[in-house]
């Protein structure tokens, strides 16, 4: 059954391997940790006998690290050995039900690391930038948004600003509420950084909700009706009080807001999308294609606006791209998510599927540190307020080991961060 340069026995091939004589075979699947700007990235290498032919993807979830990479290490790689690479779609499936309990987010991570790796290898073998495999392009680059956080609106609405000065027109506005733990502005009086590490400053959403939406409407005042201003509200509120914040920033015109429930309470958005003519933005947290579909098939029509799409979580561009087809025929638009847990790699993977879908809408643009860029020659950097791909063959980002051996993962990995979060009363309070 071993073909002489096939590499090991492969245990369960494909039927159609041996007819076909491919020639090229995965001989290994190596990861890689590194923390070039402190947040770790997991990037998943998976080589071939054809010589100098590889594949690079990312498996990166900073919450669970060394499970994801266990996954990786322990479960996938000796079942991708001796396989043919170009069967991305039969190895997705193979290695989704290999785990027979399907899904979490951290199987979602790990196949998502070893599908852009094959998809990556696929195009170099073709000698084609990647999104040319998904159809070419259909826009000359991919809309980007930065971030921005304050403590007040004069200082948010000067960063917003900024970032529009840097050509930017799509920006994200996190106000802080001063001496509370608020996600994404740690400014806000009482609150120091050291004291939002611990997460030892309560959660009010009472104060949030009388804090942020006029700080926000001031801002739009601020700053005119140009700009798109994106807000996360990062599923802190409960749907009476997500009810509430909605009608408080309707004249914000916020371009979305992003997370304004937690998955639990996803079932309230069909509700909230007759109440209110808000743009909402759902999905970073959902690691299944199939938690986006009730969003997407009410009776009503969808219920959310934006997919926040995170590849890595989903399981790679093969059922992101599902996605976004479905996306297409729903009139849901695609905001892929990318700050800077996500690394380069998977930014140009998901800036292959952004480029080349009629979905899309916008990506969220991390602005990647020196250092990212020694360990990721290729790292694409948003210009003019956007993204576009590289026309190298793959997705145009390697990895440089010597540079990222030399940017090891912080010791001990904080994978708690998101669980120590509580309300004034004590109670836990979601991230
Ligand atoms: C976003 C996200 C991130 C997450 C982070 C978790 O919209 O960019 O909410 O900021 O908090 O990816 O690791
Ligand atoms: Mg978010």
């Amino acid at each position: 059954m071993t073909q002489p340069d096939a590499g090991p026995e492969v245990l369960a091939p494909a039927p159609w391997v041996e007819e076909r004589g491919a020639r090229t075979r995965i001989t290994a699947v190596r990861t890689f940790l590194t923390a070039p700007h402190g947040c770790p990235h997991l990037v998943v290498r998976v080589e071939t006998n054809d010589p100098g032919l590889y594949g690079l993807g990312c498996a990166s979830d900073p919450q669970r690290t060394l499970a994801v990479r266990s996954v990786l290490d322990d479960y996938l790689a000796p079942m991708l050995v001796g396989r043919d690479p170009d069967d991305i779609e039969d190895i997705h499936r193979l290695l989704l039900n290999s785990a027979y309990w399907r899904g979490g987010s951290i199987t979602g991570n790990a196949l998502g690391g070893v599908d852009v790796a094959l998809w990556d290898l696929k195009a170099k073998r073709l000698g084609a930038p990647l999104y040319a495999l998904f159809g070419g392009r259909v826009r000359a680059y991919a809309e980007a948004y930065t971030h921005v956080d304050g403590a007040d609106a004069a200082e948010l609405a000067d960063k917003v600003t900024a970032a529009v000065e840097r050509g930017y027109r799509h920006v994200r506005v996190q106000a802080a509420v001063p001496g509370a733990d608020t996600y994404g502005a740690a400014g806000g009086g009482a609150l120091d950084r050291a004291a939002a590490r611990r997460r030892a400053v309560p959660w009010d959403s009472a104060a949030y909700l009388r804090t942020v939406p006029p700080v926000l409407t001031e801002v739009r005042e601020r700053v005119g009706p140009d700009v798109e201003l994106l807000h996360d509200v990062h599923e802190r509120l409960d749907p009476r009080q997500a009810r509430e914040f909605l009608r408080r920033v309707e004249d914000v015109r916020p371009y979305f807001v992003e997370d304004l429930l937690a998955p639990e309470d996803a079932g309230h958005f069909a509700a909230m999308r007759k109440t209110s003519a808000v743009p909402l933005a759902v999905g970073e947290l959902f690691h299944d294609t199939a938690q986006f579909l009730p969003l997407l098939e009410g009776c009503d029509g969808p219920s959310i606006d934006f997919a926040r799409v995170r590849v890595p979580t989903l399981g790679g561009l093969t059922p992101a791209r599902k996605l976004a087809a479905y996306c297409e025929l729903r009139g849901v638009r695609l905001a892929p998510h990318g700050p800077a847990d996500v690394s380069p790699v998977a930014q140009a993977a998901t800036l292959a599927m952004d480029i080349s879908s009629h979905a899309f809408g916008v990506q969220e643009a991390a602005v990647f540190r020196p250092p990212v860029h020694e360990v990721f020659p290729g790292t694409v950097v948003a210009t003019a307020g956007g993204l576009v791909p590289h026309e190298t063959p793959g997705h145009g980002v390697d990895f440089d080991e010597a540079a990222a051996a030399k940017f090891p993962v912080p010791e001990p990995l904080q994978h708690d961060r998101w669980a120590l979060l509580r309300n004034t009363d004590g109670s836990v309070q979601r991230a």
